[in-house]
């Protein structure tokens, strides 16, 4: 999977032209979104072509709007735009119309890159990394086949449906503090606290490892002035070197993308994306330092530069990034890639580990129910008429093992187990370590090509599986060790008609 293709800005437009769609969300080859199988039916992605990162979730006059990286002209990165959809549960998504294009000539004309959405003052604003292509010299994303420079930019909503933006006239913060020998500066995350606003941008030091940079906005300034304080938080560079084994400077760990700041519980968390990877830290922010004290990886699998915000009633939502991982001439000739994950819910437990677990609001989606027993050895065989599906196991215990296989034509496609007596978890080819008195269930939903796992509330495993077929596709469980589990299978409602994923709700 080649997402980290700022590198590859310049190159893709062959492959663009052969993923164009057109409005019937056909591909150029003539192949109907709608029935493609690899492709998700509740999950939020756009119509057709590119999405990467959510960016700006916000809450405003009612509705849940969520906005992610875009390419509108094709199924490969590139061409950085904001989407948006909204919402009135965050699971039921209309389409709206693109919130913010690069605008020729200007500081953004290369691309609008990640960023934060908060209400200032009464007012919605955005603020988002603006890219535009420059002599090398001058470029802050190392790499050596495109120089880009990244400044921070912010934009106004003028309308409360959030579809109409007014850019302001200059960067807010135009480049990364000179004494940094940076190795970017991109995906502001924006907060208010103790009377004043604040700003992390993901950065990192050349040969040292990756950061977040923290700003505080200059008194009376309306968020158009920022003056840079220190590093919240950073990291050490791994072994690979760039240029040499490491793709880029985030793979070598030398930078740190989509950083995420919030308070939760009397915790203070950290998220950040680098390495291909998602960690999360809680500790202690005081005197405007943060101190880690706990750390983890956020999701096993496909999950990326993900963004929380906080819902009307409190609750820590986080959104993710499911990349393809598939070649690019796969998912370029599919005329989509990407998807949005499900709404996590955050927590910080008592001994300051993060929790995660689908929002309350994706039940909505539950149709039909079996319900069963699974005994010692026995195995539950259930072929899926359709690929969207969502398994509860309760009850697990430490002495067991849980086993699920996803079955076409008598071979096992891809498995999920969990070894009470090890402690050892697998999705796919991943193993990790699960505390099982903290893991007494395993949940998992099945979207196409999409399967989000959770394993209890602090681990969690997005896969992508291709090629799986409605119809043909059995589930099966088994059950090794004493006693039983409890398991509920249910049918899950599409979000739309022909899987556009948006806009025209069956329900
Ligand atoms: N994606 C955006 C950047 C961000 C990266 C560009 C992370 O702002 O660093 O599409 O996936």
């Amino acid at each position: 999977m080649r997402r980290r293709d700022f590198l590859r800005i310049l190159t893709f437009s062959g492959a663009a032209a052969s993923a164009r769609l057109g409005a019937q969300g056909k591909s150029a080859v003539g192949f109907s979104v709608a029935h493609d199988p690899d492709r998700p039916d509740y999950h939020l992605l756009p119509p057709h072509n590119w999405m990467n990162d959510p960016n700006g979730p916000i809450f405003w006059k009612g509705q849940y709007h969520l906005f992610y990286q875009l390419n509108p002209n094709a199924a490969v990165w590139g061409d950085m735009h904001w989407g948006h959809a909204t919402s009135t549960d965050m699971v039921h998504w209309q389409h709206e119309p693109i919130a913010l294009a690069p605008t020729p000539g200007s500081e953004d004309s290369a691309g609008c890159f990640s960023g934060s959405a908060v209400v200032f003052d009464g007012h919605p604003v955005i603020l988002y990394t603006g890219v535009r292509r420059v002599p090398s010299d001058q470029a802050t994303i190392l790499d050596t086949a495109n120089n880009l420079r990244e400044c921070q930019m912010l934009a106004t909503g003028t309308d409360d449906s959030l579809n109409q933006w007014t850019k302001f006239k200059r960067p807010i913060i135009a480049a990364p503090p000179n004494h940094i020998a940076s190795t970017g500066f991109r995906d502001p995350c924006v907060w208010f606290e103790d009377g004043a606003w604040w700003m992390i941008v993901g950065s990192g030091m050349r040969d040292i490892g990756g950061c977040a940079l923290l700003y505080r906005a200059k008194k009376d300034s309306n968020l158009t002035e920022w003056e840079y304080l220190h590093p919240l938080a950073s990291g050490k560079k791994n072994g690979k070197a760039w240029p040499g084994t490491a793709h880029d400077v985030v793979d070598s760990g030398e930078m740190w993308e989509c950083p995420d700041f919030f308070e939760l519980g009397n915790q203070h968390c950290l998220l950040y994306s680098t390495e291909r990877k998602v960690l999360w830290q809680s500790g202690t922010y005081a005197g405007l330092h943060f101190t880690p004290q706990q750390s983890g990886l956020l999701d096993h699998g496909a999950y990326y530069a993900p963004k929380s915000f906080m819902a009307p009633d409190g609750r820590r939502i986080l959104w993710g990034w499911i990349p393809e991982t598939r070649p690019e001439a796969e998912f370029a000739r599919a005329g989509w890639a990407g998807a949005m994950s499900l709404p996590r819910v955050l927590h910080v437990s008592e001994t300051g580990k993060l929790q995660m677990e689908p929002a309350a609001e994706v039940n909505s989606l539950r149709q039909r129910e079996e319900a069963f027993t699974l005994d010692q050895h026995q195995t539950h065989k259930h072929l899926l008429q359709a690929l969207r599906m969502e398994l509860l196991v309760t009850g697990f215990t430490s002495g067991q093992q849980l086993e699920l296989n996803l079955r076409q034509h008598g071979e096992t496609i891809w498995s999920v187990a969990i070894d009470g007596e090890t402690g050892v978890a697998r999705c796919g080819e991943t193993s990790f370590g699960v505390r099982l008195d903290e893991t007494p269930s395993l949940r998992l939903f099945l979207d196409g090509s999409v399967i989000e796992s959770f394993f209890g509330k602090s681990e969690a495993c997005t896969a992508r599986v291709y090629g799986l077929k409605p119809g043909k596709t059995e589930c099966e469980l088994k059950l090794h060790g004493p006693g039983s589990v409890h398991c509920s299978q249910f049918a899950l409602q599409p979000i739309s008609r022909n899987k556009l994923t948006g806009n025209f709700p069956p329900r």
